[in-house]
């Protein structure tokens, strides 16, 4: 029987936004750790193939780091006399001629025997061995993303194709009919080409999803997935490689999972929170917040708490609430999720009025629920911000321009501060100023 591990998509030295830096450094350990896996199971199982099915990494330009780890994790199979096949996938091969020469990183493994790369993204390349008597070939294609969308990337290739060998197996990085998804715009393989191949095993990454399937002619079609949770959503997927076992005629594939850093989504619809204090309420802005503010205390005669579910949209009458931003609302929602090794997202929504929009300190929850959490990232694209008073959708998420806002502010004083001439016009002429000192302040910053 021969053996051979299949692993792709390990996207070693990925990046993460507001990641703090040593926290980083522990998460690109961690990608590290789980690609060290797969080659002691190559080790342990004394495999006779290590085959490798793109996005080794998550930049065509990694960083030393990785370039070393990955040397070293080499030199370990190579010392195991254990061959290694690669292909480049759409994160490790420069998107244009000019990006790092055209070069993708494998090729400096490639260029010191240490691995076999089948560099070529228009056509297969093969590559025939001897194990345990029987000839092996191992062909491969490396991703092209520049690619036609509609076109299967196989297309040309096919037609040329010759199996070869008394066990035949491929190596590609694309997304593949019905397992890809249908509103992601990118090159995908065909099953119909897949099949011409004529393979005994086709092993394709880029889906972080496993997946196992047999074709028509008989090929094993798997996907292995990553070897971690890349980007938030994938948290539900399975992380691991596959074994395949193989003799002329017949292959069979294990898949192996591994341990994974917890990862969650949390959403949290901010619609039917209860609802905020209206425009210059007597509590807006002053001091310190009260328990009932807090929306710890029972209702009183003068200051009941409205429901739980009440009206998202306040008039200037309404009670006082529990101020959600900073109050237990959404800070109780991502402490009771928190995990100090947990990656957590969370996922804010729902159409909110400006002034409970404002009320929310993002910065300080972030902060918060980073210190919670091993890394949090706070999410506002799915929120709609509106004024109650018109109505009028006023933006998603967070990127306003801060000079309209601060206009139309302005105007929300003036229309409700005071009845009395005077104090009108003071206002009006401390709005102006106001208005000119931040055009000028922030002249061609925007
Ligand atoms: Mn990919």
């Amino acid at each position: 029987m021969i053996t051979a591990i299949v692993t792709s998509d390990n996207h070693l030295g990925v990046y993460y936004a507001r990641l703090r830096p040593d926290r980083l450094e522990e998460r690109r350990r961690s990608l590290q750790r789980a690609f060290e896996r797969v080659v002691d199971a190559a080790l342990e199982r004394r495999a006779n193939l290590f085959l490798h099915a793109g996005d080794l990494f998550d930049r065509p330009d990694p960083r030393n780091a990785e370039r070393l780890f990955v040397a070293r994790q080499m030199r370990r199979l190579g010392e195991a006399n254990i061959p290694i096949f690669a292909i480049t996938g759409n994160h490790d091969s420069p998107r244009s001629y000019g990006y790092d020469g055209g070069i993708a990183p494998q090729e400096e493994l490639a260029a010191l025997d240490a691995i076999h790369l089948f560099r070529n993204s228009h056509e297969v390349q093969s590559r025939m061995v001897e194990i345990q008597g029987q000839r092996v070939c191992i062909w491969g294609m490396s991703s092209d993303f520049n690619r036609p969308l509609d076109v299967c990337p196989l297309e040309d290739t096919v037609k040329e194709h010759q199996r070869e060998g008394d066990i035949n197996i491929g190596l590609l990085h694309y997304g593949v009919e019905g397992w890809a998804r249908a509103d992601v715009q990118e090159p995908t393989l065909s099953l119909e080409n897949l099949d011409k191949l004529q393979a005994d095993a086709l092993c394709i990454g880029h889906l972080h999803e496993r997946q196992q399937k047999r074709l028509p002619g008989g090929a094993v079609l798997l996907n292995p997935g990553g070897t971690e949770h890349i980007h938030f959503g994938e948290e539900k997927l399975e992380c691991g490689f596959w074994i395949l076992s193989m003799e002329p005629g017949h292959v069979e594939a294990e898949y192996v999972p591994l341990p994974t850093q917890p990862m969650r989504t949390l959403r949290i619809d901010l619609t039917d929170w209860p609802a905020p204090p209206g425009p210059l309420s007597p509590a807006w802005g002053e001091g310190e917040r009260s328990e009932s503010e807090m929306g710890l205390a029972k209702d009183t005669e003068e200051d009941p708490q409205p429901e739980f579910n009440s009206s998202p949209v306040a008039n200037g009458d309404s009670p006082l609430s529990p101020s959600w931003g900073e109050g237990p609302g959404v800070r109780a929602a991502i402490e009771e999720v928190s995990d100090p090794s947990q990656l957590l997202r969370v996922r804010l929504s729902g159409r909110v009025p400006r002034e409970r929009f404002q009320e929310i300190d993002l910065a300080a929850i972030q902060a918060e629920a980073n210190e919670r959490n091993f890394y949090c990232q706070l999410e506002t694209a799915e929120l709609t911000v509106y004024d109650h008073a018109e109505d009028l959708l006023i933006g998603y998420g967070v990127s306003f321009d801060a000079g309209a806002e601060l206009k139309h502010q302005m105007q929300c004083v003036l229309e409700n501060y005071s009845d009395d001439a005077a104090e009108q016009e003071i206002c009006h002429l401390a709005g102006q100023h106001l208005e000119m000192t931040y055009d000028r302040l922030t002249k061609g910053a925007r």
